[in-house]
């Protein structure tokens, strides 16, 4: 059992690793440069690392905290070497991502107690939705849990088919209607099949097409509440994807949904096609919402548990 676990933690560190690639040649480059010709961490180091960490995405709040803990050390040690500036940054930021204890997690978890346990999926379209209910649903099943899915994205026909397709590949049930069909409904028919079933883990892909804040709020709210006559305290899991190579806009869409519901986790994807990774420091830092999840690509293993030591470590290894 240890030896799996290594086995299966260094895997995941090798995709991690691959996926955060692209963002951290764009990160140390940068660093680099800027600290060219430089053996002391002066004001200009640090206007530079400021200038850096924003147009990573680590937003603009989270960028000054980091300066300032920067700023706090040079005072203090007087001399501060460039060569020392990684090791520094690494410590900074792990230490303001562990003022919360969020990021702790190391492997995929469903709260015991709550049977089926509801999960609701929701996020503008194209940010990763669907893939990360196939890809989650995939490592939920592999831990021996029964899994069921709700197509309540009924928008287009493209989108049920596509949930289709990762049901297949994943070999677990779907709920579905036709296309136009009411999201509600869709949700009220799973969790009943999930209760039917006696399913561990439900969960309801829905549409983010709404055209704005009070239709979205009326939507979803309306989707929780017929969910909640088949049971009770459902969604236990209210899970906002955001698409992290959107950077500032992945920050702007999580503003809006938890205006418009209670949103209870994120997840962010598509870390691998983007050099602005730090997104995900900053949302951590901002929202007082777990990260839970990061997608690091398009196939099937390419969901993995968010961890922030693990992140860390990966960044700036
Ligand atoms: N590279 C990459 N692509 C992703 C990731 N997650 C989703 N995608 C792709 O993003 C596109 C939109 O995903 P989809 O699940 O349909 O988004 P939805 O509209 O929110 O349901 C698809 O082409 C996915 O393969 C990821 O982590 N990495
Ligand atoms: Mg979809």
């Amino acid at each position: 059992m240890g030896l799996f676990k290594n086995i299966f933690s260094s895997e995941k560190k090798e995709t991690l690793d691959k996926g955060l690639e692209k963002s951290k040649t764009n990160f140390f480059s940068k660093l680099s440069k800027a600290v060219a010709g430089k053996s002391k961490v002066d004001d200009d180091v640090l206007d530079d690392l400021e200038e850096i960490l924003v147009t990573s995405d680590v937003g603009v709040k989270t960028t000054i905290k980091i300066i300032e803990r920067i700023e706090n050390r040079v005072a203090k040690d007087k001399y501060l070497g460039t060569d020392e500036l990684n090791q520094i940054l690494r410590e900074e930021i792990a230490g303001l991502l562990s003022e919360t204890n969020v990021g702790e997690a190391t492997d995929f978890e469903i709260p015991k107690g709550k049977k089926p346990y509801v999960l609701m999926v929701v996020g503008v379209n194209g940010v990763g939705k669907t893939t990360t209910i196939g890809k989650l649903a995939y490592q939920l099943k592999n831990k021996g849990l029964n899994v069921v899915l709700g197509a309540a994205d009924t928008f287009r026909a493209a989108a049920i088919d596509q949930l289709q397709v990762w049901a297949d590949r994943v070999d677990i049930p779907i709920i579905k209607q036709d296309m136009g069909s009411d999201p509600a409904s869709v949700a009220f028919d799973t969790l009943q099949s999930g209760v039917n079933q006696d399913a561990d883990v439900v969960i309801i892909d829905t549409a983010g097409r709404l055209h704005n804040k009070i239709n979205l709020m009326n939507e979803l709210t309306k989707v929780k509440r017929v969910m909640q006559k088949v049971i009770g305290d459902a969604p236990h899991d209210v899970l906002l994807v955001l698409d992290g190579s959107t950077g500032q806009n992945a920050f702007e869409q999580a503003k809006q949904f938890t205006a418009a519901t209670e949103v209870t986790s994120l997840a962010v994807t598509k870390l691998d096609g983007t050099a602005k990774g730090g997104v995900v420091i900053g949302i951590s830092d901002q929202f007082k919402i777990p990260v839970k999840y990061i997608g690091v690509g398009e196939g099937i293993e390419d969901l993995q548990v968010f961890n922030k030591y693990e992140f860390v470590d990966s960044f700036f290894k």
